[in-house]
């Protein structure tokens, strides 16, 4: 029996469950470079370049462990561009007996995975993705008869069963969370590292080359250049993040300061999502630091809590909810994007520094992507498809299961509250308390009123008024919907007002 195994750009690792059991004199590992992955939302430079190029490297050390692997290049004369074209190109030039694949990580590849038998008229084995800590079935049993979905539950599972940070059957310290200790503002005179440079061999120099000439047409910079494009390499971005910044991971999680892209996070999202990285493995050195003294729990903990509370979360949300999710509009809002999410052209000097960071790195942290650009995208009533392709497109980690319930489910309540309890909505205030971008801002953060007011302002109290019939119930924003009732006639008129120039202006 000779199998046909697919590895795609995210299942670059050497334990991923399609290689599990082959017999490497017979079967053939194929990969492919293919247009209409690369094209169909038109991804970031630097994030096509990151990905071919961990894909080339990993076929090679694929190849010197003595496997078969046919690597499609994408400028292939042959290429059908296509993965299910050159599973077809496959099936004829060679006898297979089954193909195997490893569940992937958006519904429309498993839907086109799932075509294949019957069009190839040959057993096509999906294998579960076992780098996952929930699998989506196990997700759908924990999740029926729950009324409400919460991450902190699921978290607190995932924990006692992997024996993650426990004391027998209690947390480590007594409590499971310690976010109150977290989330501290920038404070002046922070020494941050330096983000991590990985070395730029000939492989990556073709692959940047390539991407310079076929993909000129997209968002995004090539240079510089700095991913780790290998495991060895990605565990390197991991050591120095241990090493460097861990410590301060819970106190700066949510902090933002002008020109400092990178802060105290770990920039491993990247290789956790195309398989450089395992994440129990990380959570495992992290956990291991903290029992050796090295790191205090509030960051341990927080930074665990990301990995298999939050991404094993939105995962199995994605997996549950699909393809629904992708059209859920809560809001019913319409407005197209704006064209400074991707020039970075406005006066909003928040926007303007998350968007030129997003473009330069295929990059930014959390609370970048939450409160800056994900809270604009709500306030301002931004259509989600929008916005999902948008999130898709500019950030190297993205792929749709964690993209789209971050967008869709977290920051813009698309789904109504499924996967967040109430809508991230913030003023200026917010950004002005965690970010030092509100002192170098053409709007003035302490207005709430008239031209030069900071628009999260008033567009704060224009989406609560507007949508007040779907969220005045949410007894998490109660207290709000008091405090605007309470306003003068007069202070009303003028959020309205200004509101309304705003988007209307906003091109
Ligand atoms: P750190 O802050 O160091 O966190 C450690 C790890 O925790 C991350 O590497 C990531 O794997 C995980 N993590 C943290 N938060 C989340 C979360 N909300 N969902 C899933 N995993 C999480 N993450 C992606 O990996 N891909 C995306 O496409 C993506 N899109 C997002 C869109 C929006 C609107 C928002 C608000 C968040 C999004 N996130 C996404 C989650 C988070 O912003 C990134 O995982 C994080 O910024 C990656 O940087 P880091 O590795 O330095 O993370
Ligand atoms: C994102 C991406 C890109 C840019 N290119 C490829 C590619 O050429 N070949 C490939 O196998 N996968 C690519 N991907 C990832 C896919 O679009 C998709 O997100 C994953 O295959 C889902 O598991
Ligand atoms: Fe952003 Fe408003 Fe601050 Fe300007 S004043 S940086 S728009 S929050």
């Amino acid at each position: 029996m000779t199998a046909l195994r697919i590895v795609l750009a995210d299942q670059l690792s050497e334990n991923i469950a399609v290689l599990q059991g082959i017999d490497k004199a017979k079967d053939l590992v194929l990969m492919c470079e293919v247009w209409d992955e690369a094209r169909y939302v038109k991804h970031h430079k630097k994030k096509i370049a990151f990905l071919f190029s961990a894909m080339r490297h990993f076929a090679l050390s694929l190849k010197e462990q003595g496997y078969q692997v046919d690597y499609i290049k994408l400028d292939d004369p042959d290429n059908s561009q296509s993965l299910k074209g050159e599973v077809a190109r496959q099936l004829c030039s060679n006898q297979f007996d089954y193909i195997i694949a490893t569940f992937p990580g958006e519904y429309r590849v498993l839907k086109d995975m799932q075509s294949w038998e019957a069009d190839f008229n040959i057993p096509v084995e999906i294998r579960e993705d076992d780098r996952f800590l929930c699998s989506p079935d196990i997700f759908i049993s924990w999740a029926k008869g729950r009324k409400q979905l919460r991450m902190e539950y699921l978290y607190r599972d995932l924990r006692k069963k992997y024996n993650i940070l426990m004391d027998g059957e209690k947390p480590v310290g007594g409590k499971w969370n310690y976010d109150a200790e977290n989330r501290k503002p920038p404070k002046q005179g922070l020494n941050i590292p330096t983000p991590y440079q990985a070395p730029i061999d000939a492989i990556t120099q073709d692959v940047i080359q390539l991407v310079e000439e076929k993909f000129s047409d997209h968002f995004g910079d090539l240079d510089p250049f700095f991913f780790a494009v290998t495991r060895q390499d990605a565990l390197s971005v991991f050591e120095k993040f241990l090493r460097e910044r861990l410590c301060y991971f819970g106190d700066y999680q949510d902090a933002m300061i002008q020109g400092e892209p990178w802060m105290y996070h770990s920039h491993i999202s990247f290789y956790l999502n195309c398989g450089l990285l395992d994440p129990l493995e990380c959570v495992k050195a992290v956990e291991k630091f903290y029992h050796q003294g090295k790191a205090p729990l509030n960051a341990v903990e927080g930074f665990i809590r990301q990995i298999i509370g939050w991404r094993e979360y939105v995962r199995g949300i994605y997996w549950l909810k699909m393809p629904e999710y992708a059209d859920e509009n809560f809001f019913e809002a319409g407005h197209h994007l704006p064209d400074f999410y991707w020039t970075g052209q406005t006066k909003m000097n928040c926007i303007r520094q998350c968007v030129l960071e997003t473009k330069e790195n295929a990059y930014a942290h959390h609370i970048q992507r939450l409160m800056v650009l994900g809270n604009f995208a709500l306030l301002a009533a931004i259509d989600p498809k929008y916005v999902n392709e948008w999130f898709l497109i500019v950030y190297a980690d993205a792929y749709e299961w964690v993209e789209l319930p971050n967008v869709s489910g977290m920051i813009l309540f698309a789904d109504g509250g499924y996967l967040a309890s109430k809508p991230y909505a913030s003023s200026g205030s917010y950004i002005n308390k965690m970010s030092n971008y509100c002192k170098t801002c053409s709007y003035k953060i302490s207005k709430k009123n008239g031209s030069d007011a900071c628009p999260f302002n008033y567009l704060y109290w224009d989406f609560l008024e507007r949508n007040r019939d779907k969220l005045q119930d949410n007894h998490r924003i109660a207290m709000m919907y008091k405090t605007y009732d309470r306003m003068s006639d007069d202070k009303k008129i003028a959020i309205r007002h200004d509101s309304h120039l705003f988007l209307k202006d906003m091109t």
